[in-house]
C-alpha cells in the first residue's frame, strides 16, 4: 500500500463555507493522497466550487449527482468511482471539519495491519468534542444497543471516518446495502464483521462541525434503531443475514 493509492472521499450537500479548508487540510496532512469530493447538486453551489478547485489542483477530482439522495449512496458512488479507477485504499471523510485529517496518517498506518480502519470515539484516547451532553449519550448508548444487538467488537460502529482496503469492500457485497444516514456506517461494519474482516479501531478526536448547518435528523436515529433492531432479530432466528438487505 503507498500513500498515492489512496481517495478520500468527501460527501458535501452545501458545505461552501467548509470545503476549502478540508482540501487544504487533507492536502497538508496526506500530500499524496487524492480527494474525491461528491456532491449531491447542493444548492448553495459546492458543486462549482469543488470544480474550481480541482481545477487548480491535480490531486481533487468531482463527481457531481443530481439530487440529493443520502449518504450512503454518495459513499457507495465514490466508492464505485475509486475502485473503477484502480485505488487500493478508499477513505470516507465528512466535509465539515468533524474528521480532522490530522489523524489520517495514524489511520493508514493502522490499515498496514488490517482490512478496515475506523476512527473511533469510544477507545481509549479518542474523544468529542463540542458535544451537547445529549448527543454524547445517544451516540454512546447507540453504539452499545448495537453490539448488544449485532454481536459486534466494535466501539464505534455509527462512526463515519474510515478507511477501507479496496480488497476489503469487493468482499462486503455493497449491491446490497440500502441503509442512507448513520445506519450505513452501521451496515458496513457489520458486514466488514461478516466477512471475517480484520477491523481496527485508531482513536481520534471528532470535532462537531462549526461552519454549515447539520443534516443529522430524527430520521436518521430512527432508521437506525429500526434497522439494528431489524438485524439482530433475524440473525438471532437464524434467518440469513443479508436477504433483501431492506
Ligand atoms: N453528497 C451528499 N452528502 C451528504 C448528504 N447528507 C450529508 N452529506 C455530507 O455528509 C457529511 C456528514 O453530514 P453532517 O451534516 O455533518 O451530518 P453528521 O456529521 O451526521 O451531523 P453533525 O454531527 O451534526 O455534523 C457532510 O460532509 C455532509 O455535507 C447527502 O445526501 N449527499
Ligand atoms: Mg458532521
Amino acid at each position: 500500500m503507498s500513500v498515492n493509492d489512496v481517495l478520500v472521499i468527501i460527501p458535501t450537500y452545501n458545505e461552501r463555507e467548509s470545503l476549502p479548508p478540508i482540501v487544504q487540510r487533507v492536502g497538508a496532512a496526506t500530500p499524496d493522497v487524492y480527494i474525491l469530493v461528491v456532491d449531491d447538486n447542493s444548492p448553495d453551489g459546492t458543486g462549482e466550487l469543488a470544480d474550481s478547485v480541482a481545477e487548480s489542483d491535480d490531486h481533487v477530482q468531482v463527481l457531481h449527482r443530481t439530487a440529493k439522495n443520502g449518504l450512503g449512496a454518495a459513499y457507495l458512488a465514490g466508492f464505485r468511482w475509486g475502485m473503477a479507477r484502480g485505488f487500493g485504499v478508499l477513505v470516507e471523510m465528512d466535509a465539515d471539519g468533524s474528521h480532522r485529517p490530522e489523524h489520517l496518517p495514524a489511520m493508514l498506518d493502522a490499515l498496514q495491519d488490517a482490512d478496515a480502519v475506523i476512527g473511533s470515539r469510544w477507545v481509549p484516547g479518542g474523544g468529542v468534542v463540542n458535544w451537547p451532553r445529549h448527543r454524547r449519550w445517544l451516540s454512546q448508548g447507540g453504539n452499545r444497543y448495537i453490539q448488544a444487538m449485532l454481536g459486534l467488537d466494535v466501539n464505534d460502529a455509527t462512526a463515519g471516518y474510515r478507511a477501507y482496503r479496496r480488497g476489503a469492500l469487493e468482499k462486503m457485497d455493497l449491491s446490497t446495502v440500502a441503509s442512507q444516514g448513520y445506519c450505513f456506517q452501521i451496515d458496513l461494519t457489520r458486514r466488514a464483521a461478516a466477512a471475517g474482516l480484520r477491523i481496527v479501531e485508531v482513536p481520534i478526536t471528532f470535532v462537531e462541525r462549526e461552519q454549515g448547518d447539520s443534516k443529522m435528523s430524527g430520521m436518521i436515529v430512527a432508521e437506525a434503531l429500526w434497522r439494528v433492531t431489524q438485524w439482530g432479530v433475524s440473525s438471532r432466528a437464524g434467518n440469513i443475514r443479508f436477504s433483501g438487505g431492506r
